[in-house]
């Protein structure tokens, strides 16, 4: 009898751990080029407007698996007339190899470009809608 009440405590600790590991990201868009999958998540499914943070992954597109890319560069577009909006997001690794943090400053609700270069000269655009 002890030992299941163990047991079913390790199984509980072991889920939570799980869950915590996981953050519980959602994908709010993807794209993919060649060679890579490019996710963008966050923890709700979407990005909000004003300061936030959402998550870029980039994956090997032969076995989808998370795959470290150097240095990451994100600029947010809002082409606007006369009056194009631009923000240069701070990217920031994580624990997660080829996952990066990307703090925003978006102000304004609707659709924007986002500018990605990573793994030296490569690029990729991205359209994502701003709740
Ligand atoms: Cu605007």
């Amino acid at each position: 009898m002890k030992a299941i009440f163990k047991l079913l405590t390790f199984i509980a600790f072991a889920i939570i751990f799980q869950a915590c590991k996981n953050e519980d990201l959602k994908t709010v868009t993807k794209t993919a080029t060649e060679n890579y999958n490019i996710v963008v998540l966050s923890d709700k499914g979407l990005i909000k407007n004003g300061k936030g943070k959402f998550y870029l992954e980039f994956q090997n597109a032969a076995n989808n698996q998370p795959v470290n890319v150097g240095e990451v560069r994100v600029q947010a577009n809002m082409p606007m007339p006369g009056m194009p909006m631009v923000n240069d997001a701070e990217v920031s690794t994580t624990d997660n190899p080829g996952r990066y943090a990307v703090q925003y400053d978006l102000s304004m609700i609707g659709s924007w470009t986002l500018n990605v270069r990573f793994d030296d000269n490569k690029s990729v655009t991205l359209p994502v809608t701003v709740n």
